[in-house]
């Protein structure tokens, strides 16, 4: 199994740059003249070994495949080119092996790799990225460069960049690119564009302000000490002739939903479950986070996960168990005391005695036969589920999680991500056997499709008030221009003939395209929540964009709305206006790569929540702790924080 690693192999665009100040006033042009803040940085800044061969894939991976349509065409390379054509795009290195995205005119102060290196041209800058990861990909990575062509062939036209955070406008022309970079096996949909800079006021006095963000740290893993005793059920074998590889859709859509998958949660197959003692803890190592509450649970979806076996008396750990989701719960509210999250992993998760996992989204029998034949080549199907819960009714929630099709080349670990569209997850709690999913759309979306609901949505509940079941869904959908909006309703959500779409001014069938325009917000996002904030009696939105810059945004509706909760309150998302963009917190940067799968766990603080009438809010987000997955740490840590608005004149 080849799982953890090719955890490791989404990229991301990053970005590259050299502060402006620091430009042009600590490296005058034809001076050697170092400056002490860039001394600091001569040597490389992260020297962090990956210990793994799941970590050591820390390769610059090919782009994502081409998704949606949206394929760049190749673009000639930016020495000539001006900025603005070249902004945000991505083009092919000659070399063919590695994609980049342009930035023009930004910065990342403080990160650069060396004081300066001087280079001849863009493509020289380019080169001497390339040359430094070629030789020190086990040490600090080229993350991406700024080539400033007013000072070509000056000591200092050429900045590479050890990591990409803070971007700020430069002062003088610089031409960036950024590489792509393995990030997480949660984040099927890459970021490809820059946020637009449009600002846009609020028609309000009144704002919106961050009183209080607290970090509280990384979220431990309680497994449960029992499971269910049960015998799994044996998988289907397939047809070697289906068992080859290539994407082959019939294995998502022809097969019915393998009997070992999915959290078990009670069958027909044992009537009297007996519970019983596990005989190794396993220890957990997965990527993903994000959740929600359903009637008072507090649940957390993961997507790849690992369990372990570790032996402390010879010091060893063995992989047992790889499931593309997972799920915990939260468990003694430690966040309400300020303190990290305890999550615990509950009894249905459990296949066996010794912590193989069912996986909580359940796989078809044709994608499990597929993945135990195939895994160990480097082929698998994944499920992954990236948003937050979307709210159902008192009892249940939705999930759309993405079906990827991942290819691992066993050599270079560099992975491929197939988006195959979507997929429909019932989510509930079963009070003795924890939190449990049921697929009840096998592939809503198709390749090629914009996946709506992946990203999340928002609940707009109807007369009967929260937790009804009348009102309607409104589902995201991701493009690399912004977010468009679909509708359908809680009984007919399962019925993709049923979704309406947002079109700019009605709600109308044909599917918008991914490219219209007819956004919610027309720039790039992340990851997304937006919610309606009764205390504001306004929606609020918070976010990632896609600069990697480890920071939470937040934009708001004018506060007051005239919304009326039993009407379609929620059709303000697309009709009103979203205020300016503003910073909610500002994450402190990981040890290693920046974070992610960042969302709102909404109802965490019961009444206070800002879901709920309060002003509270408890954020979370993954980020990779530099560590072997097996190691104490694991490789991935899953953080929280909290957050309490308030609002200013
Ligand atoms: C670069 O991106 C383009 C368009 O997305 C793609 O066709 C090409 O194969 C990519 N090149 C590499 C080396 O990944
Ligand atoms: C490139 O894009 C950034 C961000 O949108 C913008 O600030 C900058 O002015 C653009 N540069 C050019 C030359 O268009
Ligand atoms: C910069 O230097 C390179 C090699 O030294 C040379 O080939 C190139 O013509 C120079 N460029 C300019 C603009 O002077
Ligand atoms: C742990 O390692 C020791 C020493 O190699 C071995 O004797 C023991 O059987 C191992 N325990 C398990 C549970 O595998
Ligand atoms: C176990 O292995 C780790 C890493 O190889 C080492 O740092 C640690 O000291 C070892 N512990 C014991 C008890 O041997
Ligand atoms: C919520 O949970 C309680 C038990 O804690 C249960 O009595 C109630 O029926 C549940 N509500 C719904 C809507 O499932
Ligand atoms: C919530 O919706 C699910 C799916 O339609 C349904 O099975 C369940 O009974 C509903 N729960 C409540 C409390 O109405
Ligand atoms: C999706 O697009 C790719 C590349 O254009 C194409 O090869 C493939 O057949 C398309 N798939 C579907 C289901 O339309
Ligand atoms: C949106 O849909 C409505 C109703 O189907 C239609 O009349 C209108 O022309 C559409 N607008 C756009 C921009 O497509
Ligand atoms: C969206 O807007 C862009 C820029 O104005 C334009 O090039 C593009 O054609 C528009 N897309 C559609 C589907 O109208
Ligand atoms: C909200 O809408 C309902 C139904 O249209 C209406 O009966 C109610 O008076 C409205 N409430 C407010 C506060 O406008
Ligand atoms: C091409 C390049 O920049 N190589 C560097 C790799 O790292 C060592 C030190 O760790 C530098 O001395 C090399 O110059």
């Amino acid at each position: 199994m080849k799982s953890q690693s090719s955890g490791y192999s989404v990229l991301l665009l990053l970005f590259a740059f050299t502060s402006l100040f620091t430009l042009s006033s600590t490296s005058p042009q034809g001076s050697y003249h170092v400056h002490p803040a860039h001394v600091r940085q001569e040597t490389p800044v992260s020297t962090t070994q990956y210990p793994t061969p799941a970590q050591a894939q820390v390769s610059l991976n090919p782009v994502s495949p081409c998704l949606n349509g949206d394929c760049a065409t190749d673009t000639p390379l930016p020495d000539t080119l001006p900025c603005y054509a070249a902004n945000g795009t991505t083009f092919d290195e000659q070399s063919g092996s590695t994609n980049y995205t342009l930035i023009c005119d930004i910065d990342f102060p403080d990160q650069n790799i060396y004081p300066f290196v001087l280079a001849g041209s863009f493509d020289d800058c380019l080169a001497q990225c390339e040359k430094y990861n070629a030789e020190n990909n086990s040490a600090s990575r080229c993350a991406g460069f700024v080539f400033a062509p007013e000072r070509v062939n000056d000591s200092d036209d050429c900045y590479l960049k050890s990591s990409l955070n803070d971007p700020l406008p430069a002062t003088i022309h610089l031409i960036g690119a950024t590489v792509a970079t393995p990030i997480s096996t949660c984040t099927s949909e890459k970021p490809k564009s820059r946020p637009s800079r449009r600002s846009e006021q609020a028609s309000t006095s009144s704002t919106l302000v961050v009183q209080e963000f607290r970090v509280l740290g990384s979220s431990t893993n309680k497994p449960t000490t029992q499971y269910v005793s049960h015998v799994p059920a044996t998988p289907e074998k397939l047809a070697s002739s289906v068992l080859v590889p290539g994407i082959n859709t019939d294995l998502i859509t022809e097969y019915s939903i393998a009997g070992d998958t999915g959290v078990w949660y009670g069958n027909e197959l044992l009537s009297s479950p007996s519970l019983a003692d596990m005989k190794v803890v396993p220890h957990m190592s997965r990527d993903g986070g994000k959740g929600g509450t359903i009637n008072g649970t507090h649940i957390f979806v993961f997507c790849d996960t690992a369990s372990y076996q570790i032996n402390t008396t010879s010091n060893t750990s063995l992989m047992v168990g790889f499931v593309s989701s997972s799920v915990a719960a939260d468990d003694g509210m430690k966040a309400l005391y300020g303190q990290p999250l305890d999550l615990v992993d509950h009894l249905g998760e459990w296949q066996d005695d010794v912590g193989r996992m069912r996986g909580f989204a359940p796989m078809t029998a044709g994608e499990e036969s597929f993945n135990i034949a195939l895994s160990g080549n480097g082929y698998r199907y994944a499920v992954w589920p990236e948003s937050s819960l979307i709210p159902l009714n008192g009892s249940h929630a939705l999930l759309y999680p993405s079906l990827v099709y991942d290819v691992v080349d066993m050599d270079t670990q560099a992975a491929v991500f197939h988006d195959l569209g979507n997929s429909i997850l019932l989510v509930s709690v079963d009070p003795t056997y924890g939190p449990v999913a049921t697929r009840v759309v096998k592939q809503l979306y198709q390749q090629n499709q914009t996946t709506f609901g992946t990203l999340g949505g928002v609940r707009s509940w109807g007369s009967t008030g929260t937790g009804g079941n009348d009102g309607s869904v409104y589902l995201f959908g991701q493009t690399d221009h912004g977010v468009l909006v679909a509708r359908t309703t809680p009984d007919d959500f399962a019925d993709l003939s049923t979704y309406t779409y947002w079109n700019g001014s009605s709600w109308s069938s044909p599917m918008t395209s991914p490219s219209s325009n007819a956004t919610m917000i027309d720039f790039a996002v992340e990851d997304l929540d937006v919610m309606y904030v009764p205390a504001l009696r306004s929606f609020v939105m918070i976010y990632l964009n896609t600069l990697a810059d480890n920071t939470f945004y937040y934009r708001y509706l004018p506060l007051d709305l005239n919304v009326n909760q039993t009407g379609n309150y929620v059709e303000n998302i697309v009709t009103s206006q979203w205020s300016e963009e503003h910073i909610l917190a500002k994450v402190p940067a990981p040890v290693e790569g920046y974070i992610y799968a960042g969302g709102m766990h909404a109802g965490y603080f019961g009444d206070d929540d800002i879901t709920n009438g309060g002003w509270k809010m408890l954020i979370t987000w993954t980020e990779h702790t530099g560590e072997n997955a097996a190691s104490p740490d694991s490789g991935y840590a899953h953080k929280s924080a909290y957050i309490e608005f308030g609002t200013g004149g």
